[in-house]
């Protein structure tokens, strides 16, 4: 059966819910996904450093063969990667990015080591986000950055993180919309911290100095702050926490960023989108996938992404949402990483817009849970594949696992002879 054939009887079950095919695809394929630049590369950046002046990346493990290297691969692997998913995409790119012929350190950035991102954005009629860096540098290696106990040290990273956001500016300037940032700190400590009020006060008056430079314009640098439970080096204590980023974000009026790796390992986000939003206008989504830790595993269409969808459906909240993806696995073809994560991204968008949102929440206004409960399980098994499969035909890339050859022999053409 064709694409065609099978599109048209599976729109016919979804529509004997009430439920528009058509409406959905189309909707599914304009909400953007910011693909991270960092999977091209493993997180190492590209910028001109002096010898010796390293303090290497977030830890990627694996070593598959034909990582990029700088700007030219990282695009050139981009824009294979976008030729294989369907809808808008939009790119975030890190500080660390910056590509400039002498060394500029962290505090000195302009937009001048950005310019070949934005000319090539503007090329590919997409979008640019961006975020300040704060690992990877000797300033940064014992473990403390914005909450530094050391005035000069901590002065250098508000001075990073006030570049950050003029380089952002000036990406929304030349996009013609907002750039979305997102402040990550890696800081905290491996063991007891003798003090855990201290950092956070001054990770506190950090970011209100960097957020105090009026002269940004708050439309088009869109700022969100992220949270996290631990990481390698800071498992006993990490200076911004959940609750840290939320109370931050709420008493600030700035965006929260949730990562699905950054909490417990038990526990999932969805249930918490509803609660931030009575209090915080937008989230910043890193959708990832962690296995018993935060791992960072290529994002796949399992239930904790469906549910994560289906909140936002549900509650009716798609235009506060932003959808970014933070994954690198550097053990596997970097393209097939990409390309499965930020499909299977799209297809929770998919999934949960083909959701019989009001035939449900009619059930539970009339107090008919069984039904509810046993819709929900009837529409797990609903012919979504073949909608998927249309969209994709519609977007103009692959259909289905034809895109694995296309990786294969990008990897044989170009990323092996690396
Ligand atoms: C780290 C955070 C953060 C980074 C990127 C590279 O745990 O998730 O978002 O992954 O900024
Ligand atoms: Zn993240």
């Amino acid at each position: 059966m064709s694409t065609k054939e099978a599109y048209k009887l599976a729109k016919e079950r979804y529509a004997a819910f009430g439920i528009d095919t058509d409406a959905a695809v189309k909707k599914t394929l304009c909400l953007p996904i910011s693909l991270h630049c960092w999977q091209a590369d493993d997180v190492a950046g590209f910028e001109t450093k002096p010898e010796g002046l390293d303090g290497g990346g977030i830890m990627a493990t694996g070593n598959h063969p034909g990582r990029a290297s700088n700007g030219e691969e990282t695009r050139a692997d981009l824009e294979k990667t976008m030729s294989l998913i369907p809808g808008v995409q939009r790119v975030n790119v890190h500080a660390c990015y910056s590509e400039t012929n002498q060394y500029v350190d962290r505090d000195e950035m302009t937009v001048s080591g950005f310019q070949k991102w934005i000319a090539w954005a503007k090329k590919m009629g997409i979008c640019l986000d961006f975020n300040p860096t704060f690992f990877a540098h000797p300033k940064a290696e014992d473990g403390y950055t914005l909450s530094h106990p050391d005035d000069d040290i901590r002065a250098f990273w508000v001075k990073h993180g006030k570049a950050a956001r003029k380089i952002a500016e000036a990406m929304a300037e030349a996009q013609g919309s907002p750039c979305f940032v997102n402040w990550w700190t890696p800081d905290g400590s491996k063991d007891i911290p003798a003090d855990r009020f201290g950092p956070r006060k001054r990770m506190v008056a950090s970011y209100d100095e960097i957020m105090a430079d009026e002269s940004v314009d708050k439309t088009k640098c869109v700022d969100f702050i992220e949270s996290k439970l631990f990481g390698i080096g800071s498992e006993e204590y990490v200076v911004s926490s959940a609750e840290f980023c939320s109370d931050y974000s709420i008493s600030r009026g700035m965006g929260l960023c949730m990562d699905m790796g950054h909490y417990h390992p038990t526990e999932t986000i969805h249930g918490k989108i509803s609660s931030h939003l009575q209090f915080i206008d937008q989230i910043l989504l890193h959708v990832s996938r962690p296995v018993r830790w935060d791992s960072d595993h290529v994002v796949i269409f399992n239930d904790d992404l469906k549910n994560v969808f289906l909140e936002i459906q549900r509650g009716d909240i798609w235009d506060r949402v932003v959808l970014a993806l933070d994954f690198f696995d550097a053990s596997i073809n970097r393209i097939g990483a990409y390309v499965t994560g930020t499909r299977a991204a799209r297809k929770g968008i998919l999934y949960a817009l083909l959701d019989p949102t009001a035939q449900l929440q009619a059930y539970e206004a009339e107090g008919k849970n069984a039904q509810r409960l046993a819709l929900m399980e009837e529409f797990k098994s609903m012919p979504f594949g073949a909608i998927w499969d249309h969209l994709c035909e519609e977007a103009g890339v692959p259909v289905g696992a034809d895109w694995i050859a296309e990786m294969e022999q990008y990897e044989k053409d170009v990323q092996l002879k690396r």
